[in-house]
């Protein structure tokens, strides 16, 4: 078999990515330009048409707060590929560490002979995830990959078998990351049979709910309590901010009062961390704001300045319960990506980036604000740090999905990328990576503005 592969000249020429880029918003040709849209017939013949895309536009180079396309557009970067690129895009900091170590080794697998990369990152998340009790952490690939672990820990431990998740929670796309998530479309239409034993909780949700954390923790407690029974259940899994969900932020004292419960119920209390962690909230934890201390912990997206890695860290005597060869796979905490973990940890802690996130969130209010005393569709703006969004009504309050469709298009053809979220689709999201300029940031949230506007 003979195989030709076409040379990449089109991007032969394209610009290293990283903070030198220019910081901009330019563009050259329509969205998509011509060169995107030729890249997105080549991918309807040979992608499978279940992998979607959100903008039909081909990225060449990114970072800081842009991402350049293959038709030389400087976009302005609201997305962080979905809360990933915290540190910014080619980070100096990840690219010299995966460069140092590509060139040394790139693959063993750490279950047969190991490497000090994965210790080093496991000994840092023990460190900086909440509670100073004694912890060990697992990596794996994927947040669903870390999901799906921290569910088999705490069954293993507790010996139990029912998990409970909430309304609007997401948790991934393998069998039994579907089952824990709850919105149907698109994720688990057609998919199922699922993974039997989940339950589904009632969330706090104080815009619609108008429940106080304690009213709404009540509530899922007694749902837990009558329908299925503490002695039943293994863990309760919960993100402390929803991501997909639509950046529900529970009303204060929520997760204190389901932490209490949990472990006083031999529950092992699970807060999924894959969208909220590694300084997005303004802390490295958003169970932090709160003075959450989970038992078991999942992580992912901002671990790694982009490269795919994802972690579960808990409790020592939960971590351990499982034996030898009852967790593992042939590359979770691939070598090169522990490297890259441990280039986005030193970024962190050098750019400062819990501050950042801090200072973005004022911006962010500051603009959203004065957008929504003009546009009464703006029914809530809510999130915390650099996780922020708003939720759009109609005149009758009701969810939105259209106008929010309308306005999230506008921003991509005006080189603005924005992630909407949300059961019912009418919430846009802002997840700027931490390294974009208060400038950049700005224009961005100008058009939205520009966006509500015009629709
Ligand atoms: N838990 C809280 O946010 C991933 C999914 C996008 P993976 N969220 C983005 C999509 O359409 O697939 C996520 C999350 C929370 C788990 C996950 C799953 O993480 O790395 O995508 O498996």
């Amino acid at each position: 078999m003979s195989m030709t592969i076409d040379a990449p000249s089109e991007t032969a020429a394209s610009p290293l990515g990283g903070p030198s880029l220019p910081q901009r918003r330019e563009l050259v040709t329509s969205i998509p330009g011509p060169k995107s849209e030729a890249l997105m017939a080549r991918k309807q013949a040979a992608v499978s048409a279940g992998v979607g895309t959100m903008m039909p536009v081909y990225a060449v180079a990114a970072g800081g707060g842009v991402i350049v396309d293959v038709d030389g557009n400087s976009l302005i970067d609201l997305g962080s590929g979905i809360a990933v690129t915290n540190v910014g895009n080619a980070d100096p900091h990840v690219t010299a560490a995966v460069i140092e170590q590509v060139q040394r080794f790139t693959h063993t697998c750490f279950t047969i002979t190991p490497y000090d990369g994965y210790v080093e990152v496991a000994e840092a998340l023990n460190r900086l995830t909440p509670g100073d009790h004694a912890k060990r952490t697992a990596l794996f690939n994927s947040g669903a990959e870390a999901v799906e672990n921290a569910i088999k820990v705490a069954r293993y431990y507790t010996g139990k078998s029912a998990v409970v998740a909430f309304d609007h929670g997401y948790h991934g796309r393998t069998n039994l990351t579907m089952g824990l998530t709850a919105k149907a479309m698109p994720y688990k239409a057609g998919f199922g049979p699922f993974a039997p034993d989940i339950y589904r909780a009632p969330m706090s949700y104080p815009y619609r709910d108008g429940l106080s954390g304690a009213e709404a923790a009540a509530r899922a407690i007694h749902m837990m309590d009558r329908q299925i029974g503490a002695d039943r259940i293994a863990a309760i899994i919960i993100e402390p901010i929803q991501g997909e969900g639509g950046f529900v932020v529970p009303a204060e004292g929520f997760l204190p009062a389901l932490q209490a419960w949990a472990n006083a119920n031999n529950v092992v209390f699970i807060a999924d961390e894959v969208q909220t962690g590694f300084a997005r909230t303004g802390q490295m934890f958003a169970s932090e704001h709160e003075g959450v201390v989970p038992d078991l912990i999942t992580m992912a997206k901002g671990i790694a300045g982009g490269l795919p890695l994802a972690a579960v860290t808990g409790r020592a005597e939960m971590m351990d319960a499982v034996h030898a060869g009852g967790l593992g796979g042939t590359y979770g905490g691939n070598p090169i990506a522990t490297a890259a973990a441990l280039g986005a940890l030193k970024a962190y802690d050098e750019h400062d980036l819990l501050a950042r996130a801090v200072e973005l969130e004022a911006i962010i209010r500051d603009e959203l604000t004065t957008l929504q005393a003009r546009d009464g569709r703006i029914g809530d703006i809510r999130g915390r740090g650099a996780m922020m969004a708003i939720e759009l009504t109609d005149a009758e309050g009701k969810p939105d999905a259209a106008l929010t469709a309308k306005v999230a298009k506008h921003c991509h053809l005006e080189g603005v990328v924005v992630l909407t979220c949300g059961t019912d689709g009418n919430v846009i999201r802002l997840l700027p990576p931490l390294s974009i300029s208060d400038e950049l940031l700005r224009e961005g949230i100008r058009v939205i503005g520009e966006a509500l506007a015009a629709n």
